[in-house]
């Protein structure tokens, strides 16, 4: 890959997608530990798409003659207040891995790698997508309320979400 600092950013942008997927990984399971069965299963199918955003990323790199690196990665919460403290952690992450997409795209447009900023389109898309996915289930739970009662609400809503993917 001719700019090392392009080779850098997407490097880190590999450990945010990883981290990412690990995040909701450790949220499925306390998910399905506390019995939402629909939110678990919605979450370890997200968990499986930040995989393959993290792949999409490495397949890149090390195409362009870069070198992607596997990172060491902390460990996600293992214990959450509720269902929906889950979504509002997950709609501030995303925000978190929109401007770290953002950032990498500065970076590509700095160094003329103009090839890598029309690739990255896809995770600019991509973030827009997931943004107005978690938005949305985010109105549904102010709209249903946050009595404890509605959690079971909102588990069949993202039951029905699992079963029929937006993406
Ligand atoms: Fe949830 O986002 Fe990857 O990119």
């Amino acid at each position: 890959m001719k700019s090392k600092n392009v080779e850098k950013a997407i490097n880190e942008q590999i450990v945010v997608e990883a981290y990412s997927s690990q995040l909701y990984l450790a949220m499925a399971s306390w998910c399905e530990k506390q019995g939402f069965a629909g939110a678990s299963r919605f979450l370890y199918m997200h968990s499986d798409e930040e995989r393959m955003h993290m792949l999409k990323l490495v397949h890149y790199l090390n195409d362009r003659g870069g070198h992607a690196i596997v990172p060491a990665l902390k460990a996600p919460p293992k214990e959450y207040k509720d269902i929906f403290k889950v979504f509002e952690d997950i709609m501030e992450h995303e925000e978190y891995v929109t401007a770290s997409i953002n950032k990498l795209l500065e970076v590509t447009m700095k160094e003329k790698d103009y090839n890598t900023a029309n690739f990255l389109q896809w995770f600019v898309m991509e973030q827009v997508e997931e943004e107005s996915v978690f938005r949305g289930i985010l109105d549904k739970i102010s709209l249903l309320g946050k009595e404890k009662g509605m959690f079971f609400l909102i588990d069949k809503e993202l039951d029905g979400m699992a079963a029929a993917p937006v993406a």
